[in-house]
């Protein structure tokens, strides 16, 4: 009878402990992949790669659900079993807690399309704050339950059997030590990942009242040129009161800049009139005001922004459209991004060649002097660092749609 018992409880821890190993091969895959996806330097180094492994991170992250389901199973006898260990019990909470709002978020963002900007927005907060959270608390335990930091303990506890009357002080030595090891691994990750992670604070949680980043973004701002465009009174307003969210910096080059040596508007191809402009031309030209939101298909959105430029539609009408132009092609400055737009797409009243954001000029990170705005559809449409504009017959594939971004990009 207590043979049989014994089997089950062996069985039972046995699965416990592979439990353990696959939830922490299926947190370290997660982890990996999602560093790589929120990191901007792996965004022009990864290119298509980026959307494999962004739809690793979504498979392994929902297969993540199996390990808690399993775990759940299970959870009533282990419960009972760490009755007098709080700590370990507070560690099963957080940990599932983890593991439950990272799956709960990240569903949600997977299906940004159907739940809408605002909850996707909501998501993808949370999903960093937990890793920001999580990661560094799993790392911890992790590092901690490593072997070489173990070993010391289970010497400890044997020669407690054998030797304690001889040796009763070396178990305390040893626990000191392994308090100070433990110490020094809390304090090399704060150290590591807290200045990251109160930049991410300061950027998501600051930022969607006023726009602090926007103001430091702009001070940076590395373009030189002369003459400032002025803006229009509801420019200046803003119209749109300011606005609410901030910009991720994204980019597939390092961040170009501009002076009025080296930079130049064109618009060329099927057009009765092509024409190239230096900055002095460009600011002269007749702007307008619109306010509309900013959103990016991995979450994040901007609202209300007050856009100053010129609707894409009077660059086109100046230029006059051949009759067997089909396409609008869009270059961007950095000398690699592009992307396009149907005549139809094109001839949308909201889509702007935009040169100021809520009354400023629109600084180098975020795409200055000059971008694109498309705001109904998704942002990889809306090229930053716009210098040039071409008019063509056949179809023309993006730099992120050739990349597995979907071809359709309405909001
Ligand atoms: N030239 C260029 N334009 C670009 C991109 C880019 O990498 N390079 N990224 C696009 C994507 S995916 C988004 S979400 C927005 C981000 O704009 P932001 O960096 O100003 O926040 O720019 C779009 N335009
Ligand atoms: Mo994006």
């Amino acid at each position: 009878m207590s043979g049989m018992l014994d089997r089950i409880r062996k069985g039972y821890g046995k699965k416990l402990i592979s439990l353990h190993m696959w939830n922490g091969w299926i947190v370290l895959i997660l982890a990996l992949t999602g560093l790589i996806l929120i990191g901007g330097f792996w965004r022009g180094f990864l290119g298509e790669g980026r959307v494999w492994i962004k739809w690793l991170h979504i498979v392994v992250g929902i297969a993540s659900i199996l390990p808690v389901i399993y775990y759940l199973l299970l959870a009533a006898k282990h419960w009972k079993q760490l009755k007098k260990k709080p700590w370990q019990r507070f560690n099963v909470l957080v940990v599932l807690g983890f593991l439950l709002g990272w799956f709960g978020s990240g569903v949600l963002l997977w299906q940004f399309k159907m739940v809408g900007p605002s909850i996707s927005n909501v998501a993808l907060v949370v999903h960093d704050l937990l890793t920001w959270i999580g990661l560094p608390y799993i790392i911890y335990h992790s590092i901690t339950r490593l072997k070489w930091l173990k070993e010391p303990n289970r010497r400890t506890v044997k020669e407690n059997h054998s030797a304690a009357v001889l040796q009763p002080a070396a178990p305390q030595a040893v626990y000191t030590r392994r308090a100070f090891v433990r110490g020094a691994i809390g304090v090399g990750l704060a150290v590591t990942l807290g200045p990251s992670f109160l930049k991410w604070l300061g950027n998501s949680l600051g930022g969607i009242g006023g726009s602090q980043t926007l103001d430091k973004l702009i001070e940076d701002n590395a373009n030189r040129l002369i003459p400032n465009p002025i803006p229009l009174p509801a420019s200046t307003l803003p119209l749109g009161g300011g606005a609410q969210g901030h910009f991720r910096v994204y980019t597939v080059t390092p961040i170009p800049s501009f002076t009025n040596e080296n930079w130049s508007f064109t618009i060329d191809g099927l057009v009765d009139k092509p024409f190239k402009w230096n900055w002095e031309q460009f600011v002269e030209q007749k702007r307008m005001v619109q306010v509309s939101d900013f959103h990016c298909v991995t979450g994040w959105s901007v609202y209300k922004n007050t856009w100053e430029g010129i609707p894409l539609k009077m660059l086109l009408k100046q230029a006059g459209v051949q009759s067997n132009a089909r396409t609008v092609k869009f270059y961007s400055g950095d000398g690699v991004y592009t992307d396009s737009l149907t005549l139809d797409q094109a001839d949308l009243d909201d889509v702007m060649v935009a040169v100021m954001h809520d009354g400023k000029p629109i600084p180098s990170d975020l795409g200055g002097p000059v971008r694109l705005i498309v705001p109904k559809m998704y942002a990889y449409k809306s090229v930053k660092w716009l210098n040039r504009i071409e008019l063509i017959e056949d179809d023309y594939i993006g730099y992120w749609e050739a990349r597995g971004y979907a071809k359709d990009a309405w909001v």
